[in-house]
């Protein structure tokens, strides 16, 4: 499945017509279908090229293209790379490949040359989801959350931790080959501190990471309350633009809203949703019951209370539904006479106006603050963002758990008889190790390979 044998051939720009276009080919035949297509021999590494391109030898095929050579292993795969620059029509890219591919390459599948510069040891496979992270960024906290993975800081933490291990594995190990003399390599005493030490550096990346997720994949924020609140009026000033339809009568928004917004750095999506309350309209029901879905999925609620009025049954039930979600209570109407009484939800409250637009700004800070943004892009450590890292990691911390409660049934003077503990000890310790590993794919399967280049786009 991943084999490196062949050459491959695509298009690295996007689909579509561009100004420019290139064409990338990779592999031990890279410099051979260059010069089938070209006519030419010889290529200076690392200089652009003018050359013709023809179709065996004398049909034309393109205008004029530019033809860069990379010569493994400095390259970008770490194989012999061509990349063929031409206008960018799809035409005429489609052509070339075509062309390549008659020539003596095949089609890449999304993510090969990539996934080949991890097979050849260009980068390790957090390098390679940063790179597809990279591409994807649309933030400025996106862009540099994957610089920093691309840069290796998280797989170099990851390689000390697993570095770690291995020093009390290797220790318990030596102890357990040489049972006879009852000589220890490694105290229970220094067993447990080296697991409690790894157990504790993983926690920390574990820390932050939940909101490293959401600088990854946007967070989604969605506001909810009492019909007539003013959460499409709040929505609008976010937005900083009349998106929602805005109304004196219950009941307006029936529909789900969303607006892309970016929070220091950070993708937030909004969600305006309608007023929670009974009603015998059947379009608005539907509006309540998609507003009741959108926020179980919401990394933040905002419960919208109108503080111009006292507080209402609606309040109450909106309060009540949220009480186990991550939420902030926002008082509007600020600038009208407080009705409703101060303190009623014990959650801290953000007073805003949407009409004067006071207190917006606050409410933008909090809703960064609530999320965890600010800490986790402030963070010294480097930051977990991808969901199978998150993963392996907590595996891992589940093995390094075992192991250090089996260090404690180790006996400071004796290991019980026959040294099980130990044994049990090095099988967790092994685990973990394992599951460090599959995060820098140092060890991993053909499973994880596919899973996590298959959101790669083609040519890259
Ligand atoms: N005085 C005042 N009125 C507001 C404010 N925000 C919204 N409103 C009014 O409250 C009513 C309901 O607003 P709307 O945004 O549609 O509420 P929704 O039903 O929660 O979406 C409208 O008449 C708005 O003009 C505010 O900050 N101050
Ligand atoms: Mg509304």
């Amino acid at each position: 499945m991943f084999s490196t044998s062949d050459t491959i051939v695509a298009v690295a720009t996007p689909a579509g017509r561009g100004a420019v276009g290139m064409v990338r080919i990779s592999g031990a035949d890279a410099v051979p279908v260059i010069r089938r297509l070209t006519g030419r021999e010889a290529f200076r590494p690392r200089r652009a090229t003018l050359c013709r391109l023809t179709v065996r030898g004398d049909e034309p095929l393109a205008d004029k293209v530019l033809v860069t050579f990379f010569p493994g292993p400095d390259s970008y795969t770490g194989e012999d790379v061509v990349e063929i620059a031409g206008h960018g029509s799809p035409l005429l890219l489609a052509s070339i490949v075509d062309a390549a591919c008659d020539a003596g390459a095949r089609l890449a599948a999304p993510g090969e040359f990539t996934l080949r510069s991890v097979v050849l040891g260009k980068r390790d496979l957090v390098q390679a989801e940063a790179v597809a992270d990279l591409v994807d960024a649309v933030t400025p906290a996106q862009a540099r959350a994957a610089f920093e993975q691309l840069d290796g800081t998280l797989s170099a933490a990851i390689g000390r931790l697993e570095a770690r291990l291995f020093e009390v594995r290797a220790a318990l190990e030596a102890s357990l080959d040489f049972p006879d003399e009852g000589y220890h390599f490694i105290t229970p005493e220094a067993v447990r501190q080296g697991l409690g030490d790894v157990s504790t550096d993983i926690s920390r990346l574990l820390s932050t990471a939940a909101s490293g997720r959401l600088i990854r994949e946007g967070a989604l924020v969605v506001l909810v309350g009492a019909p007539n609140a003013g959460k499409s009026s709040v929505f609008n000033a976010l937005a900083n633009a009349p998106r929602a339809i805005v109304t004196p009568v219950p009941g307006t928004t029936r529909d789900v809203l969303t607006e892309r917004l970016v929070l220091e750095g950070a993708s937030v999506t909004l969600v305006d949703t309608a007023g929670d309350r009974v009603s015998p309209d059947v379009i608005e029901q539907e509006g309540v019951s998609r507003a009741r879905q959108a926020a179980r999925s919401a990394s933040l609620v905002l419960v919208l209370v109108d503080g111009s009025r006292p507080r209402s049954v609606d309040d109450d039930t909106v309060l009540q539904a949220t009480t186990n979600q991550p939420r902030l209570v926002v008082v509007n109407k600020c600038d009208a006479e407080r009705q409703v009484e101060r303190s009623w939800t014990r959650d801290e409250e953000v007073v805003v106006s949407a009409r004067t637009g006071e207190g917006l700004d606050r409410l933008r800070t909090a809703v960064v603050q609530r999320l965890g943004l600010r800490a986790a892009v402030h963070s010294d450590d480097p930051l977990v963002t991808n969901v199978r890292h998150i993963q392996c990691l907590e595996r891992a911390q589940a093995a390094v758990a075992r192991a250090a409660e089996a260090a404690g049934a180790v006996n400071d003077t004796n290991t019980t008889p026959g040294g099980v503990p130990e044994e049990f000890l090095v099988a967790d310790i092994d685990e973990a190790q394992r599951c460090l590993q599959e995060v820098t794919g140092a060890r991993s399967s053909d499973d994880v390979l596919a899973y996590v280049f298959s959101r790669f786009c083609l040519g890259k």
